[in-house]
């Protein structure tokens, strides 16, 4: 794969609401996307690090600068043959997984164009639609979170997780299961709770929901582990899983029954299919986990889902819920039973908006390969 230009994106991007974790509130996001020209074709990325280092220590700038300094240089230099590759391309550079996603998805997106095959099946994807399930932010009331929920079921949605914190859990499991009792259920505490708030948690039994998704330390898999020995509805780990030996040393410890997987969270789809296949291997189910990324991030979240043990619905959501106007077409929408199709053209399955990228974009940067004037 000869790659003659990399260029770096910082786009700015309203959200539609701001969206409330138990970290802070996201009104506006900084999308970084990586754009690679090479073999008469464009590669897109996108980098899902935050605008602030609180879901992990990645930033937006933390991701620039590895980007231009280390990543791309690297990749230009390189001699690549295939995009499984990237991560022995990048391996001196320790961490900075979101980074090394971005540029490594690129290059996927890239071949499976060259190779004139849909992003998915490249990833080794077989379902031909995916399920959808929203993430539901903290708001000021339950009731407009009731009202929200609403909303979100009758477009389809098959599953519904709540964002938690202490403070803002039992009270409003509560009201969700009185009005909806078999609804697919679930919650993220994003790392908020401690061992103090264990014997509460272990009483969150009787809401009934699939899985309680990092409610402790984010790096923490022991701690988990004695929770998860206390109650009977499954753990889902995200922040703590950074890779397939973190995936092993989770379902090892019993740490989680479930996980989830963010490509970016892992360093790309390599690293991503290898924590799917480690998982299924095990009988540990997976989903595919959002970072409310514009339509770049998202046709990749799509590609990635249609994998075969990504059996539980992911948090991969119409383009509308975040954007007003996204930045691929056509934007991505879910059908009333709550499914997207995965497109079955040649890469991600959908164009990029130029225009619009162009009029978004604050801050631009060029890599390419040193000429060599012979
Ligand atoms: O933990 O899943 C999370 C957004 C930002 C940071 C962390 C998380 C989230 C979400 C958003 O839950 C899910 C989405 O993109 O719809
Ligand atoms: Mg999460």
């Amino acid at each position: 794969m000869k790659i003659d230009a990399i260029y770096l994106r910082e786009l700015r991007m309203p959200l539609v609401k701001t969206f409330v974790t138990s970290f802070g509130p996201t009104a506006e996001r900084r999308i970084l996307l990586v754009e690679i020209q090479g073999e008469g074709l464009t590669g897109w990325g996108e980098c899902v690090a935050g605008e602030h280092p609180y879901y992990s220590y990645e930033t937006v700038d933390s991701a620039w600068l590895t980007l231009s300094t280390e990543l791309a240089p690297r990749l230009v230099a390189a001699d690549l043959q295939h995009s499984g590759k990237c991560s022995s391309i990048f391996k001196q550079v320790r961490g900075h997984r979101m980074a090394k996603a971005a540029i490594e998805n690129a290059v996927w997106d890239l071949e499976a164009q060259m190779r004139g095959v849909p992003l998915a099946a490249l990833l080794g994807g077989t379902r031909e639609v995916i399920n959808c399930g929203v993430s539901i932010g903290i708001q000021p009331s339950i009731e407009e979170t009731l009202e929200d929920i609403e909303k979100e079921l009758a477009a389809g949605y098959q599953r519904v997780k709540l964002k938690c914190k202490p403070g803002w859990d039992v009270d409003l499991f509560t009201a969700v299961r009185n009005r909806w009792p078999d609804i697919l259920l679930s919650c993220d505490a994003n790392s908020a709770y401690r061992m103090k708030d264990m014997d509460a948690i272990a009483a969150w039994d009787e809401f009934g929901m699939l899985m309680i998704e990092q409610p402790l330390w984010s790096d923490d898999f022991y701690f988990h582990s004695m929770l998860q020995r206390r109650l009977e509805t499954p753990i889902c780990l995200d922040e703590s899983i950074h890779n397939r030996r973190d995936a092993l040393a989770a379902i090892e410890m019993e740490s989680c029954r479930i996980i989830n997987i963010k490509v970016g969270r892992v360093g790309g789809f390599s690293e991503a299919i290898a924590v799917h296949n480690a998982a299924q291997e095990r009988g540990i189910r997976v989903w595919c986990g959002g970072m409310l990324e514009s339509g770049i991030g998202r046709s990749h979240n799509i590609a990635l889902s249609s994998l075969p043990n990504f059996s539980l619905p992911g948090d991969v959501s119409a383009s509308k819920r975040y954007f007003k106007d996204d930045i691929i077409e056509p934007a991505v929408e879910v059908s009333g039973a709550g499914q997207i199709v995965v497109p079955d053209t040649p890469g991600r399955g959908f164009e990029v908006r130029a225009d619009l990228i162009e009029r978004l974009t604050v801050r631009k940067e060029e890599i390419r390969a040193l000429q060599l004037v012979s």
